[in-house]
């Protein structure tokens, strides 16, 4: 038998530089921002740290439209910073992931630049080029080569006037896709991959990797009602060579490495057996994956704007069938938040009267899943969404790109639009982080580029961790116990009380140990099941973990939840 790997025992910590700590006044966090807090990440004891983008970019879509892949924008810093951020993760025995923005370039880059000048360039064929459909005119309403439409609103086409084609973006037309069918493509970014692992970082998170391989015909997809635009998605999630890219990168750039590297490939859309094939050590794709079908559960019929809340059950379901689908072969990652996602205490939780009850029952029913755990900036000190009020208070593209479309050519009511914005929009987890109740609660001197959320003087880091209630020190004592205990870190799941609606539950069992999780998801006091074999586990059980102090009650307190050794 095989030594599990090193990350099955490792957190991951997730710095989105921009709003993490800005060091020189401008108000956008940068370089020496991060250099600055590496004690905070190290206390938390955190394994390794993942950046959001910091390389060139045009910031269209804060960084994820990268316009030189070797250099760091001024915006962040230097290449020099960036060594020392590097050394100073190393020296305090972190490791560093970068992100890996490789299904599109932003349209400044120069190999987009050179693909756009003529149909005849060398680079023509790295982007997806086609003429207007058949029949239409170019330019002409319904022209473009597919009816996919773009996640941040649009058409995923957009038309250069300077050739008369349409080249495709499944994002904003300032990130124009890659065309991974082109093996020089491929090899310059790997190239790319290669440098930078040369230079010393340990790994990759992987954009929208299941993205890259597309069906080169790019047929029309179904059109949802209340849309505009059809959904491509089936023509290039998990597309027809996926498999084949990514093994033939694990070659170019992982083979022969030394073992520490990690991969995860960010994948909406992703199945469990898809899931299974990518994260299969035999196979050498990626370590794991970050699935979406968790945070797609309390979007409505309309999708992500269309918010209808989550019922407990629901995430029940489908983690345990994670849990269960990727126990033999594979790995799971395990998040609520990152930078796309709202802060979890207001979306799953409550951000008032129970945040601190909340925000720790959800870290500790998420960490004592099997898997890789991952904590998003913020996360750690219980911070939450933020009370916009107009779109002016949005700066996240695919959030006021909604605003527009929805209140424009849908017809929707401002009010309502905005309603769902509040709630879902990425901005509520870009908004600063709070260090202190000082000014601009200590994210910078000057004026940053998206308001602090205004309850900072009493949600921030310092007085988190002074406090007898500390978000900080659960999740630190969470990622203490994933060090230290065999069980957390492998043992089997089994979920239990699968249909009840408030009460989360679940053993994870390993050799003769064996660990009881059971968390009360709500503001109500919570009297366990009848079923008595778990009351008596709970009454019986060490408590080794939990967000109401020691004294043992028969029921559940609001949001209480308890870790305990039962065997
Ligand atoms: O996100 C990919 C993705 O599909 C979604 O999370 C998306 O951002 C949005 O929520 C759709 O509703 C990745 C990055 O994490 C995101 O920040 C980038 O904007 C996107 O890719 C493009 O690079
Ligand atoms: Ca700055």
């Amino acid at each position: 038998e095989t030594e599990p790997a090193w990350w099955t025992g490792a957190v991951v910590y997730q710095v989105y530089p921009r709003s993490f700590a800005d060091s020189n006044g401008d108000g956008i966090g940068d370089l020496g921002g991060i250099i600055s807090k590496l004690d905070h990440l190290a206390e938390l004891g955190v394994d390794v740290v993942w950046l959001s983008p910091i390389y060139s970019s045009p910031q269209h879509d804060n960084g994820y439209d990268i316009s030189d892949y070797r250099r760091i924008d001024p915006t962040f810093g230097t290449l020099e910073q960036f060594d020392e951020l590097l050394e100073g993760v190393h020296r305090r025995g972190m490791k560093l992931v970068m992100d890996l923005v490789v299904n599109h370039t932003s349209n400044e880059h120069p190999w987009f630049v050179e693909s756009a000048s003529s149909t005849d360039n060398p680079k023509r064929d790295w982007y997806w080029w086609r003429d207007a459909r058949e029949g239409f005119d170019t330019g002409e309403k319904g022209a473009e080569p597919s009816n996919w439409g773009s996640a941040f609103s649009g058409p995923a086409w957009t038309l250069d006037p300077a050739t008369n084609q349409y080249y495709l973006h499944l994002f904003a037309p300032e990130q124009p896709d890659l065309n991974w069918e082109n093996p020089e493509v491929r090899q310059a970014v790997y190239e790319m991959m290669n440098w930078w692992v040369d230079r010393g970082v340990d790994g990759f998170r992987m954009d929208v990797i299941n993205f890259i391989s597309k069906d080169p015909a790019l047929p029309d997809g179904p059109v949802q009602p209340g849309k505009l635009w059809g959904d491509g998605s089936q023509y290039f999630v998990s597309g027809p060579r996926i498999h084949d890219y990514l093994q033939e990168m694990h070659r170019e750039v992982f083979e022969g490495r030394k073992a520490e590297l990690i991969t995860v490939g960010e994948m909406p859309g992703v199945t469990i057996d898809e899931a299974k094939l990518f994260t299969d050590p035999a196979r050498r794709e990626v370590d794991m994956v970050f699935q979406f079908e968790h945070v797609g559960l309390d979007h409505g019929p309309g999708g992500k704007w269309d918010y209808k809340g989550l019922d407990l059950r629901d995430l029940k379901t489908s983690w345990n069938r994670w849990q269960k689908g990727l126990a033999g072969t594979g790995w799971n990652s395990l998040y609520l938040n990152n930078h796309d996602q709202p802060r979890l205490v207001s979306r799953f939780g409550n951000d008032e009267a129970f945040r601190y009850e909340s925000a720790t029952l959800w870290a500790a029913l998420l960490h004592l899943h099997r898997g890789t755990p991952y904590v998003y900036q913020g996360e750690e000190i219980g911070m939450t969404n933020a009370p916009f009020e107009s779109v002016e208070d949005f700066r996240d593209i695919e959030s006021i790109n909604h605003f527009y479309e929805a209140t424009g050519p849908l017809g929707h009511k401002p009010a309502e639009v905005l309603r769902n914005l509040r709630i879902m929009s990425r901005d509520n987890a870009r908004t600063p982080v709070q260090w202190t109740a000082g000014e601009q609660a200590g994210f910078t001197s000057g004026t940053p580029w998206i308001a602090v959320n205004p309850n900072y003087p009493t949600v921030n880091a310092d007085t988190d961790r002074a406090a007898d209630q500390s978000v900080f020190r659960f999740y630190q004592r969470l990622i203490e116990l994933r060090h230290k205990d065999e069980v957390v870190r492998l043992g089997e799941f089994v979920m239990l009380a699968e249909d009840h609606p408030t009460l989360y539950a679940f053993t994870r069992t390993l050799g003769g140990g064996s660990l009881l999780i059971v968390g009360n998801v709500s503001g109500d006091t919570l009297s366990l099941p009848d079923d008595a074999e778990l009351a008596d586990q709970v009454s019986g059980g060490t408590l080794i973990l939990g967000n109401y102090g020691d004294e043992p009650t028969p029921e559940l307190r609001p949001w209480e939840v308890r870790i305990l050794r039962t065997a």
